[in-house]
C-alpha cells in the first residue's frame, strides 16, 4: 500500500492542489485534491509532470562544472567555493555592477528562493538585476503601484460572483489564470454564465477562451490602448460614469474626459479592427452590468503600450463602480502580508547604462541584458548568475542573448537542467525538485480570487546530498559576505545565522502569525500560526475578496490615482497610434503580418517538454495563419515555411486557421531546444523553434521597460 501525501502544484499561477500516492520512494499517482477549498479537485495534465520532472534521468542530481571535454560533475563545496571566488574575482576586477543577475518565473512558485532571494541579491550588490517580470506583468506592477501605492496592490477580477467580464489578451481556459489564481477556470466562467452573465473576450486569435465566451472581438494586436481610450471616453460622454461609494477617493477623474478627446469609436474602430457600435455597445453593456471587470494578461502586458492598457483597465473598472466592489475587482487580504516584504514599486531610480531603460522596483528590463554584456565600456556586464530561468528561450532576439553569454567571464546557472541558457554556465548548481521540499504559495495567494493559505509538507526526502534553492542562495551569500573581509562581515554573520537557523519555515511562522489572521505572536492567542495552517492539509478557505478601499490604498494622497504622470505622458505616443491610416485587413505579400504568441495546456512556459506524456501527439510549434494570407502568399497548410524579422528568421510548419485574424500570424514560446548542447533528451526529440529568435529586444513598453512581445512584424515564405 502506498503512502497518501497532500501538496500544491507549482507548476502555475492556479495552484491547484494536489493528492500524491507514493510507494518505495517514487509516485504511483497524482489527483486532484477534492476537499481543497480553492482548487476543488480540478487539475490539468501537467500536475503529473512532476512526477517525472522528480524522476527524470536528465534531471541534474549534482553540481557540474563545465570543462573543454564536456560536463564534469563536483561536490557541493567545490562547486559553492570556485562560484563565490570567481562571482568576487570579476566584481574586484570591474566593480560590483559587473555581475548580473536573472531570476526565471518557478522563482516565484517557491517560497524558499523568494525569502532567501533579496538577502543573496543584497550580499551580491549589483544594480544590475533582471527577471522574467519584464517580459510578463511589469506593467502590472507598475501601474499597481502607480494607481494603488504598491506594486502588489493589484485587482483581482471577482469571478465567482461577476456578472460581466472582459478578458484582453488572456487566455485563462488554457493558462488556468495570471494574476488571477482561480483553478478550474473553465467551471468558473461557466458559472458565470448560468448566472446569467456574460463573457466577452478581445483576442487576435480566437483563443479556447474566446471560444467559450459569449463574444469575442478580433483586435489587430498592440492597439488595445485604442480600444481601451474609446470605451473609458464612451463611458465618460454617455453619462454612464458611476463610481459610486468609491467616488471620493477617486482622484483626476475630472481630468480624463480632455485628456481622452477625439479617441472616438470611428476613429479607434477602423484602427483597432472593430465596427465602432461594436465599441459602443461594448462600453454600455460593461458600464450597466450590475456588476463588470475588466482583466487584461499577458496579450496586453507584452505590447508597446502595455502600461497605458493596464492604467486604462484600472480607469474602466473605477469609474464604472467596479473597483472595490463584488464581482468587480477586489484587493486581496492574504496570510503572509507579502507587501509588508516588499517595496512600493519605485521606479526610474537608475537607467540601464547603454539604453537609458527605467529601473523598477530595483531591476532593469531584461530585453537590455544581451546589450548590457556585448557593449564595451565602463559598467559592461562580465558575469551572470542566473536562478530558475532561461531567457535563452523566453526573452526578446534570444540568439543574441546567447551571443553575449558566450562572452561572459563567468556564468552560473541554478537550474535542473542542461538546458538552451545552462549551457553556456560555467557551472551549474542544481536544487530539489518541487516535491522535495515543502511549499507555501507566498505569492499567489495574494493574487487569488479567495482569501487561501495552504501549507504543504515535502512528499519525498531529498536525502543529505541534496540542496534546496534556499540553501544554495545562503552558502554562496554567505561566502561572497566573507569574502568582503571580516569587518563588514559582522553584523551580516548575525543575520545569516538567524536565516540559517529559522530557515523558511521558521520564516513563514513569524510572517503569519504577524499577518492579518495571525496570533500576533501571543503564546496562548486564537490565530494563525504555521502549526495551525500545516494540520489544514486541504488549505484554508479565508473567505471571498471583501472590499477594502480606501482604506488598504498606500498612495501618498490616500486616494486612487486616474491620471498618473507617467500615463498621461504616453497618451501623446497613443494619439499618433490615431494618425496612422488603418492597415488593411489582409496585407499585401511584401507587406509585414503581425507575429503573436500562444500557450498550450501540455507546455510550461520553456521548461516541462522533457515529460514525455506531454510532448506526445502531434507537434504544437506551428505558426498558425489565415488561408486568406496564405492564399495571398501561395502557400499551403502543413508546408514549412521561413519567417523573417528585424532581428532573425526560422522555419516552421504552417497550419491554416480562420481562427487568428487576418493579417496576425501565431507562434508559441518555449520551444526551440535543438541547439548544441542541451541535455534533454526528449525536448531535443520535440524540439520546435524558439519564437524568441524573432522577437525585438528594441521593441518595449517605453514607461516600463517591458518586452513587446506581441505584434512583431514578421515576413512569410515558402522555406
Ligand atoms: N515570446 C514570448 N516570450 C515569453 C512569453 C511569451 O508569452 N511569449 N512568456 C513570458 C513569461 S509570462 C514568462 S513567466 C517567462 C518565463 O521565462 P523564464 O523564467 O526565463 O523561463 P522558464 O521557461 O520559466 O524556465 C524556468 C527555468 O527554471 C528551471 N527550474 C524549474 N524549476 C526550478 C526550481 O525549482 N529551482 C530552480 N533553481 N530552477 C528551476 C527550469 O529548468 C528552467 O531552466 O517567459 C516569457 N517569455
Ligand atoms: N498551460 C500553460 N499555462 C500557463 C503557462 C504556460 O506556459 N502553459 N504559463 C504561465 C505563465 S508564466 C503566465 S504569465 C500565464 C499567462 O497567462 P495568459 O495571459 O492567460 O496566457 P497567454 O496564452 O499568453 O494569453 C495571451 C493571449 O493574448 C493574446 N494576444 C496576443 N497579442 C495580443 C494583443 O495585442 N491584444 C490582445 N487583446 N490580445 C493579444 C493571445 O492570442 C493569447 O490568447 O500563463 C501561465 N499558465
Ligand atoms: S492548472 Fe495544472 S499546472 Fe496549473 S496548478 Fe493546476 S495542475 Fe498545476
Ligand atoms: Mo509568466
Amino acid at each position: 500500500m502506498g503512502e497518501v501525501h497532500h501538496h500544491a502544484c507549482t507548476l502555475c499561477e492556479a495552484i491547484c492542489g494536489l493528492e500524491i500516492e507514493t510507494s518505495r520512494g517514487r509516485v504511483v499517482t497524482i489527483r486532484g485534491d477534492k476537499r481543497d477549498p480553492l482548487s476543488r479537485g480540478h487539475i490539468c495534465p501537467k500536475a503529473l509532470a512532476l512526477k517525472d520532472l522528480h524522476e527524470d534521468p536528465d534531471r541534474l542530481r549534482s553540481p557540474m562544472r563545465r570543462t573543454a571535454s564536456g560536463w564534469e560533475p563536483l561536490t557541493w563545496r567545490a562547486a559553492l567555493d570556485e562560484t563565490a571566488r570567481r562571482l568576487r574575482a570579476v566584481q574586484r576586477a570591474h566593480g560590483d555592477d559587473a555581475v548580473g543577475v536573472y531570476l526565471g518565473n518557478p522563482v516565484v512558485h517557491n517560497h524558499g528562493a523568494l525569502l532567501y532571494g533579496p538577502p543573496f541579491l543584497r550580499a551580491l550588490r549589483t544594480k544590475n538585476r533582471f527577471s522574467a517580470t519584464s517580459v510578463d506583468q511589469l506593467p502590472h506592477q507598475l501601474v499597481a503601484s502607480l494607481m494603488y501605492g504598491h506594486q502588489l496592490l493589484i485587482p483581482i477580477p471577482d469571478i465567482d460572483r461577476t456578472r460581466f467580464l472582459l478578458i484582453l489578451g488572456g487566455n485563462p481556459l488554457v493558462s488556468n489564470g495570471s494574476l488571477m489564481t482561480a483553478p478550474d477556470f473553465k467551471r468558473r466562467m461557466a458559472a458565470i454564465r448560468a448566472r446569467g452573465g456574460k463573457v466577452v473576450v478581445v483576442d487576435p486569435r480566437r483563443s479556447e477562451t474566446a471560444r467559450a465566451a459569449d463574444e469575442h472581438l478580433f483586435i489587430r494586436p498592440g492597439t488595445d490602448a485604442l480600444l481601451l481610450a474609446a470605451l473609458v471616453r464612451e463611458v465618460l460622454r454617455e453619462g454612464l460614469a458611476r463610481p459610486g461609494r468609491l467616488a471620493p477617493a477617486l482622484a483626476g477623474l475630472e481630468r480624463l474626459p480632455a485628456l481622452l478627446e477625439g479617441f472616438t469609436p470611428e476613429r479607434v474602430g477602423p484602427r483597432v479592427g472593430v465596427e465602432p457600435a461594436a465599441l459602443r455597445q461594448l462600453a454600455r453593456e460593461f458600464a450597466t452590468a450590475p456588476a463588470a471587470v475588466c482583466y487584461g494578461r499577458m496579450g496586453v502586458s507584452t505590447q508597446a503600450f502595455g502600461t497605458v492598457c493596464h492604467w486604462l483597465i484600472g480607469v474602466l473598472n473605477a469609474i464604472t463602480g467596479n473597483l472595490d466592489r463584488r464581482g468587480g475587482a477586489l484587493m486581496t487580504t492574504p496570510a503572509l502580508d507579502v507587501r509588508a516584504f516588499t517595496g512600493r514599486g519605485r521606479r526610474g531610480r537608475w537607467r540601464s547604462r547603454v539604453r537609458g531603460l527605467p529601473e523598477f522596483g530595483g531591476e532593469l528590463p531584461v530585453a537590455t541584458l544581451a546589450e548590457e554584456i556585448l557593449t564595451e565600456g565602463d559598467g559592461q556586464l562580465r558575469s551572470l548568475v542566473t536562478i530558475a530561468g532561461n531567457p535563452a528561450l523566453s526573452t526578446p532576439n534570444g540568439r543574441q542573448l546567447e551571443r553575449a553569454l558566450e562572452r561572459l567571464e563567468f556564468m552560473v546557472s541554478i537550474d535542473l537542467y542542461i538546458n538552451e541558457t545552462t549551457r553556456h554556465a560555467h557551472i551549474i548548481l542544481p536544487p530539489t525538485t518541487p516535491l522535495e521540499r515543502d511549499h507555501y504559495d507566498v505569492v499567489f495567494n495574494a493574487l487569488a480570487i479567495r482569501n487561501y493559505a495552504r501549507y504543504s509538507r515535502p512528499v519525498f526526502d531529498p536525502g543529505p546530498d541534496a540542496r534546496h534553492d534556499w540553501q544554495i542562495l545562503l552558502e554562496l551569500q554567505t561566502r561572497l559576505e566573507r569574502a568582503r573581509g571580516p569587518l563588514r562581515g559582522l553584523g551580516a554573520r548575525a543575520r545569516r545565522q538567524v536565516l540559517g537557523r529559522l530557515g523558511p519555515r521558521g520564516l513563514l511562522d513569524m510572517a503569519l502569525r504577524t499577518g492579518p489572521y495571525g496570533d500576533g505572536l501571543a503564546r496562548r492567542g486564537e490565530g494563525l500560526t504555521l502549526r495551525r495552517l500545516e494540520r489544514e492539509v486541504h488549505g484554508l478557505d479565508l473567505g471571498p475578496l471583501l472590499p477594502s478601499l480606501p482604506a488598504a490604498l498606500r498612495t501618498e494622497s490616500g486616494r486612487v490615482e486616474l491620471t498618473p504622470e507617467p500615463c498621461i505622458e504616453d497618451l501623446p505616443r497613443l494619439r499618433a497610434l490615431l494618425e496612422v491610416p488603418p492597415a488593411p485587413a489582409s496585407p499585401a505579400p511584401g507587406e509585414p503580418l503581425l507575429l503573436i504568441g500562444r500557450r498550450h495546456l501540455r507546455s510550461n512556459n520553456s521548461w516541462l517538454h522533457n515529460s514525455a506524456r506531454l510532448v506526445k501527439g502531434k507537434p504544437r510549434c506551428t505558426l498558425l495563419m489565415h488561408p486568406d494570407d496564405a492564399a495571398r502568399r501561395g502557400l499551403s497548410d502543413g508546408q514549412r515555411v521561413t519567417v523573417r524579422s528585424r532581428v532573425g528568421e526560422l522555419v516552421a510548419p504552417l497550419e491554416l486557421t480562420r481562427d487568428v485574424m487576418p493579417g496576425v500570424v501565431s507562434l508559441p514560446h518555449g520551444w526551440g531546444h535543438g541547439r548544441a548542447g542541451v541535455e534533454l533528451s526528449v525536448a531535443t526529440a520535440h524540439a520546435g523553434v524558439s519564437v524568441n529568435d524573432l522577437t525585438d529586444e528594441l521593441a518595449v513598453d517605453p514607461v516600463s521597460g517591458n518586452a513587446a512581445l506581441s505584434a512583431t512584424p514578421v515576413h512569410i515564405t515558402s522555406a
